[in-house]
C-alpha cells in the first residue's frame, strides 16, 4: 500500500523549508525523519497502534507536527489538547476518549505527569526521543480514523469529533483549491493547535502545499508584526478578535511604524477571517487601514470549512460567501422544507467528503445531528444574491468568544460549585473585541460576590476564555411558565 497522501507529498518537497523560527529552520525531510523516529517510540513492540488514542500536549511548531505525523504513521488517532486547559478539562478529554498515551514536550510534560499517573496513561516526553528509526512503519488506509477534537455544544461536556484521514484530506484539498495555496506561500501560525483553524486551515494546507509555516507559541503581536514588516508572509489567517486587536495596535502606532507594517500587510496575497462573525465595520476598517479586503469564510469542527467568499471575486462584508469546492450546502426550515428561494432564513446543513464520521462514543448525538444524510450545523443563514449571510445560532447555550466555541451549560455547571452561588444563568453578550463576552447572572445563597473574586475562584477550574467577564447578582432568574430559565430575559437584565 502507498504512503498516506500527506507523507507522499512531503517526500516531494523534501528539501524545502517546512517550519521556520528565528533560531532554526526544518525541512520536510527532517519532518519525515523525526516523525518516523517518534512513531517507532510510540509503537514499541506493536506493529501498529490500531487507532489507539494518543493525546498531544506540545507547543506549536516542528515537534508538534512531527508528533502528529508520528501518531498517524503508527496508525493512531491524534487527540490534541489545549495547552492552557485546566487539569480537570484535560482529565475529561483523556478519559472520555480512552487515551492510551500522552505525548508532551519538555516544558509541558511536568504539568500533566501526575494526571497521567492518576489515570494510568503512558507519558512520552518527545524531547527525550533521539534514537534512530529502524522499524518499518505500517500501511494505513485513508479511511481509518485519524483525529478526535473536543468541541463544546448544546451539552454540558464537550463531545469528541472523529474524522478520518480521508475527511481531513478533503477539508485540506477544498481550501488548497479555493485559495490557491502553493509551495511559494509563507504563513504565520499563532492560533491554538487543538482546533481546526490552526490544524487544518493553516498548518494542514501549508504542509500539503510545500509552503513555509512560522510558528508562534501564541498570538505574540509584536513579534508577528515585526515579521509582517519584513514581508515574511504571503498569507495570514486569524479570528475576528485578532483583527480588532491589530486595528487597535495600528491606530496606536506612530506614523512610520504604521506605514512599515501596513506595507507588509498590503503585499500579502490573501488575508482570511473566520471562526466567528467578522463585523462589517471591522472588515471595512481593515480595508481602509491596509488596502486588504479580508476574505471571510465559515466552518465548524465537524465539517471543516463549508462556505467562503471568493479568492478571485466578490468579498462581501457581513457575508460568508458560497459553498467551497466539494461541499454541498442547503438551508432547511425547522421541521419544514428545504429552502430554495433567496431571502428566506433556514438552518445551514452540509454534506460531502469533508463531513466528520461520528461523535466519539455518542451514537445518539451523532444520529440526532444528521437529517437525511445532511449535517445540521445549528447555524441560521439566509441566501442573498448568491452569498450566504449568517444570522445566528439555533441554541442560546453556545457562545463564541475570541473564536472559541463555549457551552453556557458547562460554565453554569462549574459556577454552581461555588459555595455562594445558588443558581446561575450564563449567556454571551455582544462585545466589540471578543465577539461575545461570557456573562453570568447569579442568585446567591447569602452575602455578596464581586466579579474579581468570582474570576479568581474560576482560575484553575475553567480555561481563561470561559471565565465570566461580566456578572450580575439578582434575587431571582427570569423563568417561563414551565419554570425554565429564559435566556433572552436574562440578556435583558444587562
Ligand atoms: C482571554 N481573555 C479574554 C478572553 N480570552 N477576555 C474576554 N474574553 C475572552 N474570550 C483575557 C485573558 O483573561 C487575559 O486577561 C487577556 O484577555 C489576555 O489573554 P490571552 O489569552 O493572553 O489573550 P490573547 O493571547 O490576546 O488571546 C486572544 C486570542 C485567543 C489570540 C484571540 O483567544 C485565540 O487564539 N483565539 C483563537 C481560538 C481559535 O483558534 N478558534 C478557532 C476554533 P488579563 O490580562 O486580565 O489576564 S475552530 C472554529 O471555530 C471553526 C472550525 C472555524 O470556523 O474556524
Ligand atoms: P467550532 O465549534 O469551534 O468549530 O465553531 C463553529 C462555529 O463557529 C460555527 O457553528 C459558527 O457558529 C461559528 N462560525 C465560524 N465561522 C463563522 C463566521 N465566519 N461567521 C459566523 N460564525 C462563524
Amino acid at each position: 500500500m502507498p504512503d498516506l497522501p500527506f507523507i507522499a507529498r512531503a517526500r516531494s518537497f523534501a528539501d524545502r523549508i517546512a517550519f521556520r523560527t528565528p533560531e532554526v529552520s526544518h525541512t520536510y525531510q527532517q519532518l519525515l525523519d523525526r516523525s518516523s523516529q517518534i512513531a517507532v517510540e510510540l509503537l514499541q513492540d506493536q506493529s501498529e497502534l490500531q487507532e489507539a488514542r494518543v493525546a498531544l500536549l506540545v507547543a506549536p511548531g516542528f515537534e508538534y507536527t512531527a508528533s502528529q505525523w508520528a501518531i498517524w504513521r503508527a496508525g493512531g488517532m491524534k487527540l490534541p489538547i489545549c495547552l492552557s486547559a485546566t487539569e480537570s478539562e484535560w482529565e475529561y478529554a483523556l478519559t472520555d476518549s480512552q487515551v492510551g498515551v500522552v505525548i508532551a514536550d519538555a516544558s509541558n510534560a511536568p504539568k500533566i505527569a501526575s494526571l497521567c499517573q492518576k489515570i494510568g496513561v503512558r507519558l512520552v516526553n518527545v524531547s527525550g526521543i533521539n534514537g534512530n528509526a529502524v522499524k518499518a512503519l505500517p500501511d494505513i488506509d485513508v479511511n481509518r480514523r485519524a483525529m478526535i477534537l473536543y468541541t463544546s455544544g448544546t451539552t454540558s461536556k464537550p463531545k469528541g469529533v472523529v474524522t478520518t484521514h480521508a475527511n481531513i484530506q478533503a477539508q485540506i484539498e477544498s481550501l488548497v483549491q479555493a485559495w490557491e495555496w502553493s509551495a511559494e506561500d509563507r504563513i504565520p501560525m499563532f492560533l491554538p493547535l487543538h482546533h481546526i483553524h490552526g490544524i487544518i486551515n493553516i498548518t494542514g494546507c501549508a504542509l500539503w502545499s510545500g509552503a513555509v509555516v512560522e510558528p508562534f507559541a501564541r498570538f505574540e503581536m509584536n513579534a508577528i508584526l515585526e515579521r509582517v514588516r519584513d514581508d515574511a508572509y504571503t498569507l495570514f489567517m486569524a479570528v475576528p478578535t485578532i483583527y480588532v486587536k491589530l486595528i487597535q495596535a495600528l491606530e496606536a502606532a506612530c506614523e512610520s511604524d504604521r506605514a512599515a507594517i501596513v506595507a507588509g500587510f498590503k503585499k500579502m496575497r490573501l488575508m482570511v477571517s473566520g471562526s466567528a462573525a467578522l463585523p462589517a465595520s471591522v472588515h471595512q476598517q481593515w480595508t481602509a487601514l491596509t488596502g486588504q479586503e479580508l476574505l471571510e469564510r465559515y466552518g465548524m469542527t465537524e465539517i471543516g470549512m463549508a462556505i467562503s467568499n471568493l479568492y478571485r471575486g466578490e468579498r462581501r462584508p457581513g457575508s460568508v460567501g458560497a459553498p467551497l469546492p466539494g461541499v454541498e450546502v442547503r438551508l432547511k426550515a425547522e421541521n419544514g422544507p428545504v429552502i430554495t428561494a433567496e431571502d428566506e432564513p433556514g438552518e445551514i446543513q452540509v454534506r460531502g467528503a469533508t463531513v466528520f464520521q461520528a461523535y466519539w462514543n455518542r451514537p445518539e448525538a451523532t444520529a440526532e445531528t444528521f437529517e437525511d444524510g445532511w449535517f445540521r450545523t445549528g447555524d441560521m443563514a439566509v441566501l442573498e444574491r448568491g452569498y450566504y449571510r449568517i444570522m445566528g445560532r439555533l441554541s442560546v447555550d453556545i457562545i463564541k468568544s475570541g473564536g472559541y466555541k463555549l457551552s453556557a451549560l458547562e460554565i453554569e455547571a462549574a459556577l454552581l460549585e461555588h459555595p455562594l452561588i445558588a443558581e446561575c444563568a450564563v449567556i454571551g453578550l455582544p462585545d466589540d473585541t471578543w465577539g461575545e463576552a461570557v456573562t453570568a447572572a447569579v442568585v446567591l445563597k447569602s452575602s455578596t460576590l464581586e466579579l474579581a473574586a468570582l474570576r479568581e475562584w474560576c482560575k484553575g477550574r475553567l480555561s481563561v476564555y470561559k471565565i465570566p467577564q461580566r456578572l450580575k447578582v439578582v434575587t431571582e432568574l427570569p423563568r417561563n411558565a414551565m419554570g425554565k430559565v429564559t435566556k433572552p430575559a436574562v440578556k435583558a437584565l444587562f
